[in-house]
């Protein structure tokens, strides 16, 4: 399968090769976004598939079917893609979604500001779902042990780069751009309270039978049966079902069951280094 093996390095990040190209990155530092747009913003294994569906039942009003019949990445396509369609064909609101840091959109953000959603999870289960990740996903190097892996989480030198960065970057930005920030979690203790705050932060009224469309067809038992998203579309050689299953566990506080004491300890030290007090606004259990 094309280019599983090369990795691209862009802003001093690795990219898989699989998904871009220098032109596919270059190409999202300058895209042309509209003030209608709506940019879905996350560092791998953040729950952006999750937000790519609740958005997609916000902008079909509840309807089910876009979701049930057109793959995630082509009704949310990814900026920095090798294979992100027809753009500029696409009627406005054009929903997207990108994983690239903040300096790399910045300038391209600043001249339309259109609307972006930030969404962020506890880092210690972005480095647990990501780790059984790369183990199915075969455009990903190997991962080594899971200690191994979340030394190199924290060094940001996994591919994406750094966790610390990409977040501090994108908080970086609030006041210059007309972003809503959103969390893993706070899906999970309240998807409808989210939803309420989606709609009012993209100027659309909540209808009844939206709340519901979401709690039924965005639940993870039902996304994971739901090929549109749950990555059976792919072929094997890509994604190995044999090592893994993309929508893994879909819980929060996963890393409990994998991080040692030391290990943890660690993860925290460099969790406080990076974000201070900063980090105290996403309320996670780092303990
Ligand atoms: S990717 O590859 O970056 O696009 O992955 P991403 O979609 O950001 O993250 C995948 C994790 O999100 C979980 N997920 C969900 N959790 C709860 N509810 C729903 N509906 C849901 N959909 C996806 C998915 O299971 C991955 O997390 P883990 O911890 O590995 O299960």
């Amino acid at each position: 399968m094309a280019r599983l093996a090369v990795t691209e390095t862009f802003f001093g990040i690795q990219f898989p090769g699989h998904l871009h190209t220098q032109d596919s990155l270059q190409a999202a530092t300058n895209f042309p976004f509209r003030p209608s747009d709506v940019l879905l913003v996350t560092y791998p294994k953040s729950g952006t598939t999750w937000m790519q569906e609740i958005l997609t039942f916000i902008h079909s009003e509840g309807d089910p079917e876009p979701a049930k019949t057109t793959p995630n990445w082509a009704r949310l396509p990814w900026l920095e893609h090798l294979y992100n369609g027809t753009l500029a064909e696409t009627p406005e609101p054009r929903l997207l979604t990108t994983h690239l840091p903040y300096p790399a959109l910045a300038e391209a953000l600043a001249k339309a500001k259109p609307k972006v959603i930030y969404l962020a999870r506890n880092p210690k289960d972005v480095a647990v779902s990501y780790y059984h990740f790369c183990q199915m996903a075969n455009f990903f190097p190997d991962p080594g042990s899971f200690e191994e892996f979340v030394q190199k989480f924290l060094d940001g030198t996994v591919h994406y780069g750094s966790w610390f960065e990409h977040v501090k970057g994108w908080l970086s930005c609030q006041e210059e751009s007309n972003i809503s920030y959103f969390t893993y979690e706070e899906l999970h203790q309240d998807l409808e309270g989210c939803v309420e705050r989606l709609c009012a932060f993209l100027g659309i009224s909540v209808k009844p039978e939206l709340a519901e469309a979401v709690r039924t067809h965005c639940s993870f038992a039902s996304m994971r049966e739901n090929a549109m998203v749950n990555t059976t579309l792919i072929p094997k050689e890509i994604l190995d079902p044999s090592k893994g299953q993309f929508m893994r566990k879909g819980i929060a506080g996963d890393w409990k069951n994998h991080f040692s004491a030391p290990l943890s300890d660690r993860f925290n030290t460099k969790f406080q280094e990076e974000l201070g007090s900063q980090g105290q606004r996403f309320r996670w259990a780092m303990d």
